[in-house]
């Protein structure tokens, strides 16, 4: 599947305001593991703000993307974990992104992103158990591969799977910097968006 277009959709700040968009492929991850990154590679556009400073998105954005295969929305929530001095903002990511996976008509896969450099965080392993819970279809994108050797990478592939209760092949290796994954990951996408169509 190849990018022909992607656009802004809108800021919100109520999941509820996603609704209509369909289908959604939505992006959850921990503050700074590269969401805006990697969304932008995918995209072929620097739609997304990116920061060295965690925690800068607070807005849900939408994005419409156009390829020469099938058209879909990306919605790129807000990073959790940002700090433990917030809990009032990691309380209300939990309220508002429960309605948005409990609501989930329009989701037709979470990409779970993480950073292949670390062990998942315990709000990582929440996540992955809830979408199970929900029946939510998901996948695990490790992002800033670029920062490992090829040895490395297999290593922190296993490990990380096994932290998680997965299969390897429910994880894809990206880095947003270098585009390693991005071809492969759009492919999956493709295929995911072609069943969730004759559901
Ligand atoms: N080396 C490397 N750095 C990355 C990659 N993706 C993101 N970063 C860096 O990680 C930081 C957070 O990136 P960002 O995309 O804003 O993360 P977000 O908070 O998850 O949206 C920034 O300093 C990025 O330059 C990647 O694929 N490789
Ligand atoms: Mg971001």
């Amino acid at each position: 599947m190849r990018v022909k277009n992607a656009t802004f959709i809108k800021s919100c700040t109520d999941v509820a305001a996603s609704d209509g968009f369909y289908p959604q492929v939505c992006v959850a991850g921990r503050s700074n593991c590269g969401k805006s990154t990697l969304l932008n590679s995918l995209m072929g556009a620097k739609l997304c703000k990116t920061s060295s400073t965690p925690g800068r998105t607070r807005l849900i954005n939408v994005f419409k993307v156009i390829t020469d295969e099938r058209d879909f929305y990306f919605v790129d929530l807000p990073g959790y974990g940002y700090s433990k001095a917030h809990r009032s903002e990691s309380d209300e990511w939990n309220v508002r992104t429960d309605k948005y996976f409990k609501d989930g008509k329009s989701i037709a896969q979470v990409l779970c992103l993480m950073d292949i450099r670390r062990d998942p965080s315990d709000l990582d392993k929440v996540l992955i158990n809830y979408l199970r819970d929900l029946q939510l279809p998901f996948t695990v994108v490790l992002t800033k591969s670029d920062k490992l050797s090829r040895a490395q990478i297999g290593n922190a592939v296993i490990k990380i799977a096994a932290a998680l209760g997965l299969a390897r092949d429910n994880l894809i290796v990206t880095s947003g910097q270098s585009g390693a994954g991005r071809d492969a990951l759009l492919n999956r996408l493709n295929d995911i968006l072609a069943v969730s169509e004759t559901d």
